[in-house]
């Protein structure tokens, strides 16, 4: 028997379901507009196709290239190939990877609000695929879950993926069939889409950068999917420190960072040195301006992405990492036994006697172990990359996997490399004797004494 307050309860439910249903069916017929449109929409409303130089000022992806398309009829059409590749994440270490049309991770699809695609995916893999389009807001049909929302597209076969953008904003694109062994095996790219009438000053520097980790057991070539926590390679735009390319801008300049996060269990907080930035987007759209806040480190989830925008006023090299200390280490710095503290002289000629290459490290961390490979003084097995780093103009800088550079340079008009910056202003230097007696800080500097 039901109670007059069960009734009610009923009844209240009833009318919180009506008004979550007349809610959704606004958002269906206009999907875009809650923070991400900059155009009144009608249903599937498609503009003509975007152009590069007058619609929107292109994204670079760093070590990764931009999907090339072609108009037909008013629409853009892409082509994805997912196939093998081989694929370098960094000097000495290669894998044989997944991805799309030749690269790890898949080429950029860069398109603008109300623009019409129609993406054709061909499977060149020895498996069934699919690809789901995250953070796009289109028909269920064109989602790309396998067996929920299509079938999944067979080794040999072409399937064709077509919708209007009806937002814009840093979307991404990834396997969603078998997805922890095809995203762990690369199969993923970003989606950037340009707003038709962009209501914020455009970018004069526009990045996209994908986050993902990787097992590689060193001396192999197969990424493992079937690893859950311990990730020994961390990269960006596929590519471990110091393979990363730098992020070039002219002091003065609007630069926008687009990261997103496809890596299997990991959310990576980047951090840029520097800079205090404004995050004016997630994968979901503009972040209100009466949300912003002023921030040098951006959590990016795993399933997300991030949007950063600064103006770069701070000439010089500015290091740009995630801050999870394992995050920004190579492969051969995991699983290792604690040295630290430990005197090697002991054991050193013992072990020696057996393995003659043998070399204890560690006992001051793994700051030097870069420098010893480089060196020649200590060999790495084949297919394998060292724990840290390279040379920098002021010594081996020992950081590697999730990290790369922002180079701010007056005047530039050519964004290649401008190579190490000489600072005007001064380098941190050893304290003279003078400065430490001046100052009364009542120790003497080894260097100097
Ligand atoms: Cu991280």
């Amino acid at each position: 028997m039901t109670s007059r307050r069960d009734a009610l309860k009923l009844a209240g439910l009833g009318m919180g379901a009506l008004a979550v249903g007349s809610g959704q069916a606004a958002a269906a017929t206009n999907p875009g507009t809650l923070y991400s449109s900059s155009v009144a929409h009608g249903p599937d409303r498609s503009y003509r196709p975007g152009r590069a130089g007058t619609d929107y000022t292109p994204v670079e992806t760093p070590n990764g290239s931009t999907l090339p398309y072609k108009i037909k009829n008013g629409v853009k059409i892409f082509h994805l190939v997912a196939e093998q590749v081989d694929h370098e994440f960094a000097d000495g270490l290669n894998g044989r990877c997944w991805g799309y049309n030749g690269r790890v991770h898949g080429p950029t699809i860069e398109a603008v609000e109300g623009d019409r695609v129609r993406v054709y995916v061909t499977n060149r893999l020895p498996a069934a695929t699919s690809v789901h389009w995250h953070g796009v807001i289109l028909n269920s049909g064109m989602d790309g879950v396998s067996g929920l929302n299509q079938q999944a597209i067979e080794p040999g076969e072409t399937f064709v993926y077509e919708w209007t953008f009806q937002q814009f904003g840093t979307f991404m694109y990834h396997s969603h069939h078998d997805e922890m062994t095809q995203m762990a095996m690369g199969l993923l790219g970003m989606i950037v889409v340009h707003p038709r009438r962009p209501s914020e000053p455009k970018p004069d520097r526009d990045f996209a950068l994908m986050l993902s980790t990787w097992k590689m057991r060193p001396g192999e070539r197969r990424p493992d999917p079937n690893e859950m926590t311990d990730f020994n390679i961390l990269t960006i735009n596929g590519k471990a420190y110091p393979a990363t390319t730098p992020l070039v801008a002219r002091t003065g300049q609007r630069v926008r960072i687009r990261i997103g996060n496809l890596s299997a269990m990991h959310h990576h907080s980047i951090h840029l040195h520097g800079y205090a930035f404004e995050e004016t987007m997630t994968d979901g759209g503009l972040v209100p301006l009466s949300a912003r806040r002023p921030e040098t480190t951006t959590l990016v989830p795993v399933g997300a992405t991030r949007t950063v925008e600064f103006i770069a006023n701070n000439p010089g090299d500015w290091a740009m990492h995630c801050h999870m200390t394992h995050h920004v280490m190579n492969q051969m710095a995991h699983g290792g036994a604690n040295m630290l503290g430990v005197d090697p002289a002991a054991f050193q000629g013992r072990v020696a006697s057996l393995l003659p290459a043998y070399m204890a490290m560690g006992q001051t961390g793994m700051g030097e172990m870069g420098e010893h490979i480089e060196s020649g003084h200590m060999p790495v097995p084949e297919n394998s990359l060292p724990m840290v780093g390279s040379q920098g103009p002021h010594g081996y800088i020992s950081m590697g996997g999730m990290f790369t550079l922002l180079k701010v340079r007056d005047g530039i008009t050519d964004f290649a490399n401008p190579g190490w910056y000489d600072d005007p202003v001064g380098v941190a230097r050893p304290a003279t004797v003078e400065e430490l007696n001046r100052d009364e800080v009542g120790i003497l500097n080894a260097q100097t004494e």
